[in-house]
């Protein structure tokens, strides 16, 4: 088991946090179709292998997370992408759900699926050089929803999940994303997220998956996209910490937020807030996707082969990212 905590301490310590590169394909095709790039195995590596070289990975990148295709994948080094990732300090970890599909008995509600011979695939994995994982269970909220059965069974699934990835000798993310859209407000986050994050501390206790060796990838609280709500900055992370502090067990030693659909600048400057008000013992740092990689992106799909271009706008993120996981994000830092 310390060789859990260390793994953990190690990504998410000193203003470090995860880069979330573990996009699908489809989800992959999407990013690179909305900035006219052709999705092909080559050029999805060859965007990833360009973020995953830069300095940030050195100063402000704890670990990455990828996908089956690119943990397989063999940088122009000849490194592996894990050894790529480990030669700059950074701990290699893996994406394992299979992806959420309709739940049954259900017709808007999602079950992440991915359970049946994950124990084997967990091994592969191992071998490939993860040191940690990710399992994401997504919930909607409206009126009805999350409804009981989808908290239920998304939280047995993320808590079996952990109990193998432990059993393996790696890190489980425990990611239970309540989504932004909606017209809900931020209240209405508030009281469905601590439903959802109560319900799978109760299965990951159950299944004795140790604490001490997760990390959780929760949302913010924040009101639905399409509510017309707008909250200051201090009120996302007074409500975020009001939410952490009573539904996860002081023994969770970190909580890496995902962006959500927020732009580059509000995941920084939310994040910067909870850390200045933070009242609780966890380390609260990022696992973002969108908000660490949009602006690297579109700059990338102009300038292909501007590999230094490209690394300097991710260093920017990044660095605006790990100031954020100190408390130390200002405005005019951002905008210099
Ligand atoms: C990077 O995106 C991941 C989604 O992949 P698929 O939907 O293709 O499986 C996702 O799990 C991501 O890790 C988190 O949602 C955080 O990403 P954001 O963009 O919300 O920070």
């Amino acid at each position: 088991m310390s060789e859990l905590y260390s793994i953990t301490k190690k990504i998410i310590s000193g203003g470090k946090g995860i880069l979330a590169a573990d996009e699908s394909t489809g989800t992959m095709t999407k990013r690179l179709d909305s900035v006219n790039v052709k999705s092909t195995a080559e050029n999805r590596l060859l965007f990833r292998e360009t973020l995953l070289s830069s300095q940030s990975m050195k100063d402000c990148i704890g670990g990455v997370i990828l996908y089956d295709e690119t943990i397989k994948q063999t940088a122009s080094n000849k490194k592996t992408i894990p050894e790529l990732i480990e030669s700059s300090g950074t701990v290699p970890g893996i994406k394992v759900d299979t992806g959420a599909k309709i739940l049954a008995n259900s017709t808007k509600e999602k079950i992440t699926e991915g359970l049946d011979g994950l124990r084997e695939r967990l091994k592969e994995y191992y071998k490939l050089g993860a040191r940690f994982t990710k399992w994401r269970a997504v919930y909607i909220i409206s009126e009805n929803f999350p409804s009981k059965l989808a908290i239920h069974t998304n939280a047995h699934a993320l808590a079996r999940y952990a109990a193998l990835v432990q059993e393996t000798g790696m890190v489980p993310i425990i990611e239970p994303e309540v989504l932004m859209d909606g017209t809900h407000n931020a209240e209405d986050c508030l009281m469905k997220t601590s439903e959802v994050l109560k319900k799978c501390y109760d299965e990951l206790i159950l299944n004795k998956v140790d604490l001490k060796g997760t990390i959780l990838k929760p949302n913010m609280i924040l009101p639905g996209s399409t509510s017309g709500e707008k909250i200051e900055s201090k009120k996302i992370a007074e409500l975020t910490l009001k939410c952490l502090k009573e539904s996860v067990p002081s023994d969770v030693p970190g909580i890496a937020f995902l962006s959500g659909g927020q732009t580059e600048k509000e995941a920084a400057e939310n994040l910067n807030e909870i850390n200045k008000l933070n009242n609780t013992n966890f380390v609260m740092t990022y696992s973002y996707g969108r908000a660490l990689q949009q602006s690297a992106l579109k700059f990338w799909s102009n300038n292909i082969k501007d590999i230094n271009g490209t690394q300097n706008t991710f260093n920017h993120r990044a660095k605006m990212c790990s100031l954020a996981a100190q408390g130390k994000w200002t405005a005019e830092i951002e905008n210099k």
